[in-house]
């Protein structure tokens, strides 16, 4: 445990207790409201960023909030793809336990009904204006999915978020278009927004009847509509004047963002931003100013671009005096992939690069490699700088951040968010998770389990993919279950599951136990 407690902090106990305040919540010291930022990288893995030790890239920015926060070297997504660690992030439930949370196709209804409590609309009712800002992929819509030209309703305004600015799915998918509030923006009624799986015409250009005319070619999948030089996955005609262009993205994202922190937003209310950013999924189309920029190629132009955001946004909160209020957690949707369907030298330019780290697999995987990802805390002179190892996942953020703003949450929601807000701060002696379930993508049947230095893997199929971030496409055959000693094998090579019986007994049945029990959480833990 190498986490610290906040001077700052033992001070305002220390005021409390002399001042007479025996009564006291126990966390006195963090009943006042930090702005909160998340930001979400997209395919980030844990060694992209050179605070965890990547020297072919270097992220300054990134490494900056490392140096100012607590930099976690076991800190956790839920789900190796996009769409269950969103949804497990926003709700505090682990997506397996819910149909329909795998990768959502463009056309995809929303995915949290409203009604469902969720960090942003359990902050909200903590008195924080809440806005979500980036990469959605959460589905918009009722049960026919989104009616472009009309309300795009529900979507995040309907499960706590005061206002939002999306690309509703991937850039990858059509449409390329952003959403603000219940809008497709710049629509005009003339040029309607269509968005279906079927080529609607034969006249219609796509990656593979007009391969020779990318600008960026396609390796797997994503070889229909043609947008900006690059195909996509899904068909879309129409809503012209409100199509982007991919290297417009994260611009337009720190515009946003900066127009919400400085003048949007209510002021005299605290404010929780879900910066979600689309750096480095593909296509990986940085704006001209970061192409080349990397040695890395476009993977790693779209990382220093990512790099950048960051900068841009603490660089804003400095400027509006806030940093000392802004409590800021940096993490990622899933592990790193190099060739996820595009021609983009990933894989030839990557050298010894090691995108998850020391760790086996990355998206698309249980190995550690597809969950444990970058993940850092920043709050200037409340979280004392330092490296933590305590277990800590983004789907305790919704109960954590919580609690750390003293609201508390009713005993039926988030049921497997935990409250490891003593560790997101660095508290002396606080602990973090003592057990994770990691699963894949959706309800595939793949699921890790973590206890300590012990990991049991559950493969119901037998098929592993991905388990190599070099080899992305290896579909390979697994053991159904394998056993892992993280403190001597990280990269869960040597699998002890015939050896270790009794660990691997305890383990499989607590995995299957919590996947029984329907939640993690205990009853009346907070
Ligand atoms: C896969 C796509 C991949 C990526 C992923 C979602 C193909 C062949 N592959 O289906 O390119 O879009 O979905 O990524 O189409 S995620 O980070 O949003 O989960
Ligand atoms: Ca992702």
């Amino acid at each position: 445990m190498k986490s610290f407690v906040s001077p700052f902090a033992e001070l305002l106990c220390l005021v409390a207790a002399l001042a007479g305040f025996a009564t006291a919540p126990t966390h006195a010291a963090e009943t006042t409201t930090p702005n909160i930022i998340v930001i979400m990288g997209d395919d980030v893995g844990y060694g992209d960023v050179s605070c965890n030790g990547a020297t072919a890239i270097t992220t300054p920015n990134i490494d900056a909030l490392a140096e100012q926060g607590l930099r976690f070297t076991s800190g956790y997504c839920s789900a190796s793809t996009c769409t269950p660690t969103r949804y497990s992030f926003l709700t505090g439930n682990y997506a397996f336990r819910k149909k329909g949370t795998g990768i959502a196709a463009p056309t995809a209804p929303a995915i949290i009904q409203p009604g469902t409590a969720t960090i942003a609309s359990l902050l909200r009712d903590a008195g924080y204006n809440t806005a979500v800002i980036g990469k959605w992929h959460l589905g918009l819509g009722g049960p026919n999915g989104p009616d472009w030209n009309g309300e795009l309703n529900p979507g995040p305004l309907e499960i706590g978020f005061d206002t939002c600015f999306l690309l509703p799915t991937t850039n990858d998918r059509v449409p390329q278009v952003f959403v603000e509030d219940h809008h497709v923006k710049n629509l005009v009624p003339d040029d309607p927004l269509w968005v279906g799986k079927k080529n609607p015409s034969p006249d219609l250009p796509t990656g593979v009847s007009a391969r020779d005319t990318l600008k960026m070619d396609w390796s797997h999948g994503h070889n229909q509509t043609i947008h900006n030089g690059i195909s996509r996955i899904g068909f879309y005609t129409g809503g012209n004047a409100a199509r982007f262009r991919d290297e417009d993205l994260a611009d337009t994202w720190v515009k946003q963002s900066k127009k919400f922190i400085q003048k949007d937003r209510p002021k005299g209310q605290p404010f929780f931003l879900f910066f979600a950013a689309h750096e480095c999924h593909v296509p990986r189309i940085v704006h001209e100013r970061f192409q080349g920029t990397s040695q890395l190629g476009p993977r790693g132009d779209a990382i220093l671009e990512l790099d950048w955001c960051i900068g841009e946004l603490t660089q804003t909160l400095a400027d509006e005096g806030l940093t000392n209020d802004t409590l800021i957690v940096f993490c990622s949707d899933n592990g790193p992939v190099l060739d996820d369907g595009y021609k983009d030298q990933a894989i030839e330019k990557n050298g010894s690069h090691h995108a998850a780290g020391p760790y086996s697999g990355g998206k698309y995987s249980v190995y550690e490699g597809g969950t444990r990802t970058p993940f850092i805390t920043c709050w200037p002179g409340t979280i004392k700088p330092g490296v933590s190892d305590e277990m800590v996942c983004t789907i305790d953020l919704a109960t954590s951040l919580n609690h750390i703003v003293d609201h508390h949450i009713h005993d039926n929601d988030c049921l497997d968010s935990l409250d490891v807000s003593d560790a997101l701060l660095g508290k002396a002696g606080a602990e973090g998770r003592d057990h994770l379930i990691q699963q894949d993508n959706g309800n595939n049947g793949n699921y890790g389990i973590r206890v300590g230095n012990w990991k049991l893997q559950r493969h119901e199929r037998g098929k592993a993919r991905n388990v190599v971030v070099e080899q992305e496409l290896a579909n390979t055959t697994v053991p159904k279950y394998q056993l892992f000693d993280l403190d001597a094998d990280p990269s869960e090579k040597n699998n002890l599951y015939e050896t270790e019986t009794e660990k691997a007994n305890t383990l499989t049945k607590q995995l299957q136990e919590a996947i029984d029990n329907g939640r993690t959480r205990p009853t009346g833990h907070y």
